[in-house]
Order: structure tokens, then C-alpha cells, then sequence
């Protein structure tokens, strides 16, 4: 007997204020203890670059898949409430300083495009600090409008070059 578990979505993580890495570790244990949500993956952490808008702290970033039984809208309803959990104020510059941001990256082969929602992550294709770690876990995952797979985005990213450095190995309890 197989047991349906539910949707494969891709969750990125991101902070640059505080203890970085701590509220990423806040995120990680908000979706372990998340009904009908189970964690199966888990990237490499990495110091990285702010993009988009440039003079702000660096940040950590890391990417998280999941096992989920909700739809992408209750989701990102508990994606909203652990950031708040982490003291997210939602104020301030577009793509500024943030205690913590989860962003639904993919949900299965879902295309989702409405003003509160936009799956694929409309930038995913862009962001080093979202490709390499999401290779980290799976290289072949497909984006489903591109059709490309995430080793193939990576490796024709034109991005400038942002820098990024994976963080020690660390402390973080994984699952
Ligand atoms: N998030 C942003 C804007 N810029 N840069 C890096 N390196 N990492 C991020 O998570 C990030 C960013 C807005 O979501
Ligand atoms: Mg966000
Ligand atoms: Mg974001």
C-alpha cells in the first residue's frame, strides 16, 4: 500500500538581520511542527550577496522541501504566520532587510498567478542563492513553465556573479 503524503513544494528561506542562521532555524522548526506538512529535505546553508536592492546586510539563505497536504494558498498562511512567529515586520524597502522571508519556490508542477500568489516564484530563475541550493537537494527538478531542470537554470544563470559561501557545517538539527 502506498500512502499519499502529498504535494513535493520547495520552500526558500532567507535572513539578514539578527542571528541569521537562528531565525532560518526558526523557519525549518515552524514547518517541522506544521500539521499535514513533513520535512524531506533539507540544502546546505549559504552566506550570501543581497540582490535587487544592494545596500542592505548580507544575507543567510537555504532551501527546504516539503511534503505537504495543504493547497499553496493555506501554505503560504503558514508560511505568513512563522514568519511573523520570527518578528517579520512588513514594512519598509521592497526586497529590504527581513528577519526572515519563506517563499513558496515550487509546488509540484503547479502554475499559480494571481496578486497574493505567483508559483513558480516569479524570480527562482534569477537567484543564485535560490538555484544552488535548491540543486543541492534536487538538480532535476523541473521549473514547469521554463521546462528546464534546476542543475540546467543554474548553469545558464547570466547574474552577474553573486556572491555566495556555503556556511560552516553546522549545528542545525536537520529533521
Ligand atoms: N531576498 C530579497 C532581496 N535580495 N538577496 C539575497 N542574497 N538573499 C535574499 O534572500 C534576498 C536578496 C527579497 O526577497
Ligand atoms: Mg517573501
Ligand atoms: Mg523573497
Amino acid at each position: 500500500m502506498t500512502v499519499d503524503r502529498g504535494t513535493a513544494a520547495f520552500i526558500s528561506l532567507g535572513s539578514n538581520i539578527g542571528d541569521k542562521r537562528g531565525y532560518c532555524q526558526k523557519g525549518i522548526d515552524g514547518l517541522r511542527a506544521a500539521h499535514r506538512t513533513t520535512i524531506t529535505a533539507l540544502s546546505r546553508f549559504y552566506r550570501t550577496e543581497p540582490v535587487d536592492y544592494k545596500d542592505q546586510d548580507w544575507f543567510v539563505n537555504g532551501v527546504v522541501r516539503i511534503d505537504t497536504e495543504l493547497d499553496p494558498y493555506a501554505l503560504l498562511d503558514l508560511l505568513h504566520t512563522i514568519e511573523q512567529a520570527a518578528g517579520r515586520e512588513r514594512k519598509g524597502v521592497r526586497f529590504g532587510p527581513r528577519t526572515l522571508d519563506m517563499d513558496i519556490i515550487l509546488y509540484g508542477n503547479w502554475v499559480v498567478n494571481t496578486p497574493t500568489l505567483s508559483i513558480p516564484h516569479p524570480r527562482m530563475h534569477k537567484r543564485r542563492f535560490v538555484l544552488q541550493p535548491l540543486c543541492d537537494i534536487d538538480p532535476t527538478v523541473v521549473h514547469p513553465v521554463f521546462l528546464k531542470n534546476a542543475q540546467y537554470l543554474l548553469e545558464h544563470l547570466d547574474d552577474e556573479g553573486q556572491k555566495m559561501f556555503p556556511c560552516e557545517e553546522s549545528e542545525t538539527v536537520l529533521f
